[in-house]
């Protein structure tokens, strides 16, 4: 069972709330059907939209990113929100399911990473994988996009650096430093750079994918935040760590970035743990190119989505299938 959400337009880029449609479309549920999964889609978790919204501390939309993840709608005299995503998450992992969470920008793993951490029996570790770090605060980010600060609301040792926000309670921060990795990282922000340094979050930039091969770099990740197997894993995929050539229509596409056989074998190892109880798919944005380009970046994501539930690219054999045809 896993819940496919996805959220609106709270980004300067229209089109990325079009994302999980065009992920849907790739026919993904009878590819997971046939790998033995048993799926459920949840539908979408969508807010009809506060507006204005005007930024507070530079940063956007938070009114509406901040209700349609955690619920606080009610402080302003208004419901917009049926069932808030984290909400949503607790219940699928709750339940004990792998919980799918189509976005929507990056800024919806505030709402998936709390629910999963609220819900899990388990102590959850979380392997980032983005071309960016996500790791802005509001003071420090430059584009006051807040799909480019969700870690630093999650992260417990920056929780001094936040400006208090009125009437409001972001997430308690719910994760620490070590049980956080970053893999693909090849546009960091220099504030962002000092907030790794200062935390300690471990990150395997795209240099150290060069250095040490994709093998070593995932095996060390899935160590860094597992290290006695105990903990479980929630994966945040940001589509923008593959390359644009293989992943053109995201917002912030940058290039040099992990083939999609890096990023198949990525998730084929993670789903090997069996801790896997959690993955974002993020950033789509069919708007952002030709038909073919998002086409080819949603089939991207499908690949991605498909490795993590147990695809193994040497081949599965059909579920109750134990001998071939006899004649
Ligand atoms: B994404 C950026 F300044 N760092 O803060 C920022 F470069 O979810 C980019 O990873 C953030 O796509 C990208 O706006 C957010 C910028
Ligand atoms: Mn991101
Ligand atoms: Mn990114
Ligand atoms: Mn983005």
């Amino acid at each position: 069972m896993r819940t496919i959400c996805r959220e609106s337009a709270l980004q300067p880029k229209l089109g990325v709330e079009t994302g999980p449609a065009a992920i849907r479309e790739t026919g993904i549920f009878k590819a997971l059907a046939q790998l033995g999964r048993d799926v459920r889609d949840y539908g979408d978790v969508r807010p009809d939209l506060i507006d204005p919204d005007p930024p507070l501390h530079g940063m956007r939309n938070w009114r509406n990113i901040h209700s349609y993840n955690l619920k606080a709608s009610h402080r302003y005299g208004i419901d917009n929100v049926d069932i808030t995503l984290a909400d949503r998450v607790k219940q699928v992992i709750e339940d004990g399911k792998l919980c799918v969470t189509l976005g929507g920008d990056h800024s919806i793993a505030l709402g998936t990473v709390y629910g999963h951490v609220l819900a899990s029996k388990k102590s959850v570790g979380v392997i980032w994988v983005d071309a960016h770090a996500d790791i802005n605060t509001p003071l420090s980010s430059l584009s006051g996009n807040v799909h480019g600060m969700s870690l630093s609301f999650l992260c417990e040792e920056l929780e001094d650096y936040h400006p208090p926000i009125p009437s409001w309670e972001w997430p308690d921060p719910c994760l620490t430093a070590d049980r956080i990795v970053f893999i693909g990282l090849r546009d960091v922000d220099p504030l962002e750079r000092l907030a790794i340094d200062k935390t300690g979050v471990k990150a395997y930039s795209m240099h150290e994918v060069e250095q040490l091969g994709i093998r070593e770099v995932a095996r060390r990740a899935i160590e860094d935040i597992n290290p006695n197997g105990d903990r479980a894993i929630h994966v945040s995929f940001d589509i923008d760590a593959i390359d644009p050539v293989v992943a053109p229509c995201t917002g912030t596409p940058v290039p040099g970035g992990l083939s999609l056989r890096e990023g198949e074998y990525l998730m084929e190892v993670i789903h090997e743990t069996g801790a896997l109880e959690a993955l974002d798919m993020v950033e789509v944005n069919p708007l952002l190119g030709s038909g073919e380009e998002a086409e080819k970046t949603a089939q991207a994501a499908e690949l991605l989505i498909l490795a993590a539930c147990g695809r193994y690219r040497g081949g599965n054999v059909p579920l109750g299938v134990t001998d071939l045809p006899l004649s």
